[in-house]
């Protein structure tokens, strides 16, 4: 067994009563996705007990003697959107929703309770969508290979060609049975053949895709070159505002809706890191984007657009520029100018997917805009899936973070719910950590950010801790000491990356381009942005009033917290200051001192987790054992390899040792 399937990887349930003793499943299979949930039903069945279920229509429902020994897939109304409850009633259970979905879900979520061996007797909850739109986006090309991609070569794309076959069933099934509902399949970073996405050449496979997508309620998306209709040699502008473009998408959206009439919308990253987009004509964001979505609005579409703009060129001696104030620049001014099926998609942090950022400030800025959060369990700069590092805890965090926006519903998981504004258009997306390697995520613990994000989103207020213990059991199976030592590995996994990597707020210290392993001067003397401004006497970015300003883009009271370095929170102090090495944190050391203490915990933080792996040889898969082992000795290595570095670069700039007298070298 190698998680072949993650998560859905059933086996037999001997002895598991509440299982063998359902025999029928009452339906009207009457469209993809109902056919798909009784399917779903019958082979999970199947595999718990060796025996199919009888399936009849739900008309021929009986009453039952007493004891569970049927499911009822029930369409009525009763939940919202996306919702389902599950009951017991007349010797049944039933799965109850108002839309097809909702069926769906509710049908997973009684596999997974029969998966753990849970019993049914007595059942009785009912579950609603927090997040509207639950997202993953995939960065990869068209050539197979994935952008920041960590488990293997793409499952989408090979040799410029589009791949549907069982593994874009079986992905499909993944995303529905954790309640994700749309899916961009491309990179952002739109170029060469991927720009042709929107042209005849690729629509009969788009189309296939879209459809089984579908049958799991996944509406299907792509990402768009804005620069298309010069990319295609079609026009020789790209400007949103001259009508000849935007007829131009106009016609060719009539063209990709008649062929892929499933399709969700796109995402778009443009003056981006080199993309193009509405600057080259003089034009801003809300320009280019209300463009394509006046384009795409007969049919539906909805036009994501990224926040992720910034001067790639900065001149690493100029202080006055910061990256970090740039999505707020750019966007903050555009605030109810955006059309309805806009939705402005903004990074959690101002930065880029770092072990540690404050929120980005536009949650909370923005108060006449869509808006979606967008994550990233790919873990670019959190271990590239060869560390372990369980980000739901870190994304819980932000999804708490008080805006400030309101008096109440002013968090960010309110605002990308809709309860902030009222918005239908929101939610969250993810960064995919997928790819065609067996186990789906390369590091096998790397599918608890997969399955947690989407477990997230449908019920933002489960605890990381539960996510991950549910997770657990799926996998797992029921094993006490298993699931103790797992849950421990991934809850431990965050703040330990954090304490052996960069610290306190400051980010980045990694290779350039390859973004993993450490090299504090990496990107210090580049056109980045990503600084630490480390010299002999002290380190941090000011980002207070008398440096860029930034700690001020916030609302009160986080704005006079963080712009004072007396009460800025200690996670964040290098992030929004520059202090000496001696500055004293809130915890009581100096900064130096915080920097090789953590960095020690850190690497002792690792040696525990793979101590405690090391137990569980012969109680998890054999396989998955060496693969998880193998990944571990290479995290405790590059453990060291952070904390010694680190550790020695800021002793020599300092000079100041490690009171604990232990080696620096
Ligand atoms: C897809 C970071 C990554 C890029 C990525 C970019 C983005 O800069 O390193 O690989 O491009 O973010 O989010 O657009």
């Amino acid at each position: 067994m190698g998680f072949e399937q993650a998560w859905l990887d059933y086996g037999k349930k001997e002895g598991y009563a509440d299982a063998e003793r359902i025999r029928y499943i009452y339906a009207d299979a009457d469209s993809a996705v109902m056919k798909n949930s009784v399917k779903e039903l019958r082979d999970a069945l199947a595999a718990f007990t060796g025996r199919d279920p009888q399936v009849n229509a739900l008309s021929e429902r009986k009453e039952g003697t007493g004891q569970i020994e049927s499911i009822c897939l029930v369409k009525k109304e009763g939940c919202r959107a996306e919702g389902y409850r599950l009951y017991e009633e007349k010797g049944g259970i039933v799965v109850e929703a108002s839309d097809e979905r909702g069926i769906l879900y509710g049908v997973f979520a009684l596999i997974f309770r029969m998966q753990r061996q849970e019993t049914l007797a007595g059942i009785d909850l009912k579950k609603e969508p927090a997040m509207p739109l639950r997202m993953v986006n995939h960065w990869d090309n068209m050539d197979g290979s994935i952008e920041r991609g960590y488990s293997g070569r793409s499952f989408f794309f090979e040799n410029n060609e589009i791949l549907v076959d069982e593994r874009t069933v079986t992905y499909a099934r993944l995303m529905a049975s954790v309640g994700i509902n749309g899916a961009v399949i491309n990179n952002v970073n739109v170029k060469d053949q991927a720009t042709y996405m929107i042209t005849e050449k690729y629509f009969d496979k788009l189309r296939e895709m879209s459809e089984i997508f579908a049958g799991y309620g996944i509406r299907f998306f792509m990402s768009l070159n804005y620069a298309a209709p010069v990319e295609l040699g079609e026009l020789d502008s790209a400007d949103p505002l001259d009508e000849g473009v935007a007829a131009w998408w106009e016609k060719r959206m009539k063209i990709v809706y008649d062929a892929i009439p499933l399709l969700g919308g796109f995402l778009i990253k443009a003056d981006s890191e080199g993309r193009p987009g509405p600057f080259t004509y003089g034009r801003d964001h809300a320009d280019g984007a209300n463009m394509l979505a006046r384009a795409i609005e007969p049919y539906g579409g909805l036009i994501i657009w990224r926040c992720f703009v910034y001067n790639c060129r900065q001149d690493w001696r100029d202080r006055k520029t910061d990256r970090a104030r740039s999505g707020y620049d750019n966007f903050m001014e555009l605030d109810g100018r955006f059309r309805n099926n806009v939705i402005l998609q903004i990074k959690n942090g101002p930065m880029d997917f770092q072990v540690r950022e404050p929120v980005h400030p536009l949650f909370g800025g923005l108060t006449k805009t869509n808006q979606m959060l967008e994550v990233q369990i790919a873990q670019e700069y959190t271990g590239q899936q060869r560390h372990i590092c369980y980000l739901i805890p870190w994304f819980k965090q932000i999804l708490e973070f008080r805006t400030y926006v309101k008096e109440t519903d002013d968090t960010v998981r309110d605002i990308v719910s809709g309860k902030t504004f009222g918005q239908k258009n929101c939610g969250m997306a993810a960064v995919a950590n997928t790819g065609d390697d067996e186990n789906w995520t390369g590091h096998d613990l790397a599918a608890a950010n997969l399955y947690g994000f989407g477990r997230l989103c449908y019920e933002p207020e489960l605890a990381a801790q539960e996510i991950a213990k549910e997770w657990i059991g799926l996998t797992y199976g029921r094993d006490q000491e298993v699931e103790e030592t797992i849950l421990f590995l991934l809850m431990e996994s965050w703040p330990a990356y954090e304490k052996y990597t960069s610290p306190l707020g400051i980010g980045w210290m990694v290779n350039p381009s390859l973004h993993y392993g450490p090299s504090v001067d990496g990107y210090e003397y580049d056109r980045w942005g990503t600084y630490h401004r480390a010299d002999h006497l002290g380190i941090g970015v000011n980002r207070s009033r008398n440096g860029t300003g930034y700690a001020l883009l916030y609302r009160e009271p986080h704005a006079s917290v963080y712009d004072d370095m007396e009460k800025c929170p200690d996670e964040l102090l290098l992030f929004f200051h520059h202090v000496p090495y001696t500055w004293k944190l809130g915890s009581g050391k100096t900064v130096i001192q915080h920097i090789y203490d953590t960095h020690f915990e850190g690497v002792e933080m690792v040696d525990e987790m793979a101590r405690r792996f090391e137990e569980l040889k012969g109680k998890v898969p054999e396989k998955v054992y060496g693969r998880v082992t193998g990944r571990l000795a290479h995290q405790k290595e590059h453990a060291r390899e952070w904390r010694d570095q680190i550790n020695t670069y800021f002793y020599r700039k300092s000079g100041i040792p490690d009171e604990k007298g232990r080696e620096i070298f």
